[in-house]
């Protein structure tokens, strides 16, 4: 099997014009016949038409509307080349595939007895010979034959005809006025039935939306749908790109491999990212659905109709989308507090998922060199790092600025297949800047440094800020260059109110916050009339993808803390008091001996009154407040600390929240109160901001074993009237370990054993459980779990939900010192790699970073890999992430 390289991109010596496809859908033997119409470049090297095929067989081929001879063609390794090609040439081709018994779920596969197809990267070889590359677009028109109690025959583009076959059965015909390239290709027949709703368009034009579900999750998509005329609206407004088609649809499945797919005019989804009422979604999810529908929907143009060359540009369409998403997301949410609260969540995410990926054996930059099995390369760096580099351009030219960039690019490129640096031009020319040194954030790898200092001259009333970046080298790579950096910054005085900013030449002052655009190694600023103590706020915004080293004193943290303007600063501030804090707790409790009073060492007094003072001060939303409060997640502490100790950061975590809860009790208490949201539930953001803080309060009062807080948790569960505080009260029963955790956990498993959602939501919350000298371990919880009556082993959900989410989790349960965790990580990556690599690709992951853990457990982990590496039938997708974390 083969590395692809981007450098190796050639063009394809062939378009297709057009292709018609047939579809005789039988479970175990689906005929699809195909009649294409493939036109030789002027320009080709070759005569040889080049197909790509995966796991299908071909029943016949005719060239021309003739049978074809044997040496028309060959079948060379994963392709089929049909020789002298070099006019115009009508080609016919039929396969047969098995979708019954398709589990890797690409290609076309079965969701009970619905068919679904996922043809994004490479699925479409799976169901047809052809040019399945990115930069081969075709018109499709599509035949649908299917039993007749298949209510819905759906494709993309338009329904031309729909009706019954002499037979009995029923078809339908579909034409997509749109060349695009097969990956982009869907169908979808089954037993569905649609919510739909017409709109019209800015342009006046009117479109039908639909979503269509399983009948028994009838009444569930009304967000979804709201969600999307949101979308829909927005780019409108912004960016003035309307829906190009008369129909858009949206068909949720539960079989899927990631959360959904832009297929054009038919967007597939995971159930879970389209579901929603009070009783099966969180204010978290309600979130996400708006923004995964948003997403997909923003693919029509970013994606759909202009696509990528290659997949190495994957990042022009998925980091693009990502930040139409993040803004829209914005957008929705309206006020600056809300908004600071969003960019916070986005940075945390980044930092916790991105930051190990670049700092790891898996490090690529978003547009990547090599890789063995595209499907790896889905990754956090390609989607947020992707996102922030887009957003860069934003902040370096404005809404405007960019906005201008933006249409230019799908000007030029519209109905066809792109290039990062295709984008990166049309970026710089409509805004006449030179981009040639920006280009380096798609070429280099790792999260840059920029270390901060700063001196202030009392006697000239200056304040000189030097900026040193440093970026991650490579063996056998070039030494990396600097990168040209956004720095956004504000300096505050010591009233606490942000300075007039002045650099050293300019006449006058401009504004509080400026952008300083950071190129070279290290790079100086002087900036005047600052007439008192300044400090400096970095970084604004999170203007650029990297980590600020600078040096605070606690007091200067808990002054930004407090009064930082720029509301994502204001956090970060209080984010490193945090770290700061938790790195001197286990600094004091290393100093102890295994039996010394280890709970006995406080926290820090000035920490708790910022704590407090945030926690009070009615300025800040709840929502913000609660962002800024909750306890740091494991992994996210694990990520900023040199060595990766699970046992130690659990302690530590457990008692310091427990301190919390102890000292801070009455505001505790009183904020619980103040935050109820009495009346219907609403997932709006203030209710879901109200929620938030008091469960992040109950939480520290549940840590310190507060009686009142159990009594008003187990309430909380009981009489809720929505999820998020079901859920809520469950996840801190579990992680405290509350005598109630057990009742409840049975009575929700009993309360929701006929939805999968919910009960997916049930496995993972045993993935918070503790150890626990009574009960069995959580390993062997986990592992009896998988024979649970509502576990489907061969659901990606169901395998994300309990086995994804015990390995992710990051505390002692998993890393255990007998490596009974890693036991069953092998065991789980062997036995789903049987039947879906790249879920088994993701579940490999998990041990990637072995190298920083604590010598005890990164020695068994590496063992670990060792074994899975040492089967010899491993899939391409394991053996890719399995060899890089070893080699
Ligand atoms: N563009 C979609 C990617 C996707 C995918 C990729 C590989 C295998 C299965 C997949 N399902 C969806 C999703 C998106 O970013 O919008
Ligand atoms: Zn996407």
């Amino acid at each position: 099997e083969s590395i692809v390289h981007c450098e190796d991109y050639a063009a394809p010596d062939h378009n297709v014009e057009s292709i018609h496809l047939t579809f005789d859908l039988v479970p175990n033997q689906t005929t699809v016949t195909a009649r294409m119409i493939v036109i030789p470049k002027d320009d080709r090297k070759s005569d040889d038409f080049v197909l790509y095929r995966d796991d299908v067989s071909m029943t016949y081929l005719k060239i021309g509307g003739k049978d074809s001879l044997p040496g028309q063609y060959a079948f060379v390794a994963d392709k089929l080349i049909i020789h002298d090609i070099s006019e115009p040439t009508e080609i016919e081709i039929q396969t047969r595939i098995n979708p019954r018994t398709n589990l890797q779920l690409s290609g076309l596969y079965m969701s009970r007895n619905n068919y679904i197809t996922q043809c994004e990267a490479e699925g479409f070889r799976r169901i047809m010979y052809f040019p399945d590359r990115p930069d081969v677009l075709a018109k499709y028109r599509v035949v649908i034959h299917a039993p007749k109690d298949y209510k819905a025959l759906l494709s993309n583009g338009n329904l031309m005809e729909q009706g019954e076959l002499l037979d009995g059965r029923n078809y339908a015909i579909w034409d997509d006025p749109f060349p695009k390239p097969s990956y982009l290709f869907a169908l979808v027949a089954g037993n569905f039935v649609a919510q739909e709703e017409t709109i019209k368009l800015a342009n006046g034009k009117e479109a039908l939306l639909q979503i269509w579900t399983e009948p028994s999750n009838q009444g569930k998509t009304d967000f979804a749908m709201q969600s999307l005329i949101k979308a829909i609206r927005w780019d409108e407004e912004r960016f003035g790109l309307n829906l190009d088609l008369d129909r858009f649809m949206i068909v949720a499945t539960d079989d899927f491999n990631m959360g959904a797919m832009e297929n054009k005019g038919l967007n597939i989804f995971n159930s879970k990212c389209v579901l929603a009422d009070s009783r099966i979604a969180t204010d978290e999810d309600f979130a996400r659905i708006e923004s995964v529908i948003a997403h997909e929907y923003f693919h029509n143009w970013t994606g759909d109709r202009v696509t990528c060359r290659d997949w190495f540009q994957l990042s022009l369409k998925e980091g693009l989308t990502v930040f139409r998403e993040q803004e829209f997301a914005a957008d929705m949410l309206g006020t600056p507090s809300a908004r600071a609260v969003k960019r916070i969540q986005d940075v945390r995410y980044l930092r916790t998922n991105q930051f190990p990926e670049d700092a790891g054996p898996m490090a690529h930059p978003i547009r990547p060199e090599s890789y063995r099995q595209i499907d790896n390369f889905y990754t956090t760096t390609v989607y947020e790092k992707g996102a922030e580099v887009v957003r860069m351009y934003q902040t370096l030219f404005g809404k405007e600025g960019f906005r201008r960039g933006l249409l230019e690019y799908i000007n030029r490129f519209d109905g066809t297949a792109a290039t990062c640096s295709d984008f990166l031009t049309a970026m710089e020319e409509s805004n006449g800047e030179d981009l040639s040194q920006f280009e380096l954030w798609y070429s280099q790898a790792g999260t840059p440094r920029v270390s901060v200092s700063s001196k202030w001259d009392e006697n000239e009333k200056t304040l000189t800020l030097t900026l040193h970046q440093s970026n991650r080298s490579f063996p056998g790579r070039a030494a990396p260059k600097p990168l040209l950096i956004p720095v956004s910054i504000g300096i505050l005085g010591d009233d606490g109110k942000d300075i007039e900013l002045q650099l050293q030449g300019e006449d006058n002052p401009d504004g509080t916050t400026r952008t300083l655009l950071f190129d070279q190694q290290e790079q100086t600023w002087v900036f005047e009339n600052i007439n008192s103590r300044p400090i400096l706020s970095i970084g604004r915004g999170y203007s650029a993808p990297v980590i600020f080293d600078i040096e605070y004193t606690k007091d200067q943290l808990a002054f930004l803390a407090r009064n930082d303007s720029d509301l994502f600063n204001r956090a970060e501030a209080f984010d490193r008091l945090t770290l700061l804090m938790i790195d001197q707790y286990i600094l004091d409790l290393q100093k102890k001996g295994p039996n010394q009073g280890r709970d006995h060492i406080p926290v820090s007094e000035a920490y708790l009154f910022t704590f407090e003072d945030i926690l009070n001060d009615e300025s800040l939303s709840p929502a913000y407040r609660a962002e800024l409060l909750k306890f740091p997640d494991e992994n996210y502490i694990a990520e900023h600390r040199i060595l990766i100790e699970p046992a130690l950061v659990r302690e530590v975590s457990d008692q310091i929240r427990k301190k919390i809860g102890t000292r801070l009790r009455a505001t505790l208490e009183d904020k619980v109160q103040k935050m109820a949201t009495p009346g219907a539930y609403r997932p709006n953001p203030i209710d879901a901001g109200k929620r938030a803080l008091k469960h992040v309060c109950l939480g520290y009062l549940a840590f310190a074993d507060n009686p009142k807080a159990i009594q008003q948790i187990r309430a909380l569960y009981k009489t809720a009237n929505n999820l998020t505080d079901q859920l809520a009260a469950l996840k801190i029963s579990v992680e405290a370990s509350l005598p109630i955790a057990q009742e409840l956990l049975n009575m929700a498993e009993i309360e929701w054993q006929r939805e999968p959602l919910l009960m997916n939501k049930w496995l993972t919350l045993h993935s918070r459980l503790r150890h626990s000298r009574e009960q069995r371990t959580v390993v062997e919880k986990i592992h009896a779990l998988t024979l649970h009556g509502s576990y489907q082993p061969k659901n990606p959900n169901c395998i994300y939900s309990l086995l994804y989410a015990f390995f992710r989790s990051g505390g002692p349960e998993f890393h255990r010192p007998d490596g009974m965790g890693y036991q069953l990580w092998v065991n789980s990556v062997l036995s789903t790699d049987q039947f879906n690599p790249q879920v088994a690709a993701r579940l490999a992951r998990v041990l990637e970073n072995w190298r920083r853990y604590e010598p005890s457990l990164s020695r068994m982990m590496y063992k670990a890999l060792r074994f899975v590496n040492s089967h010899r039938e491993l899939s391409p997708d394991v053996r890719e992430i399995i060899e890089n974390a070893l080699y």
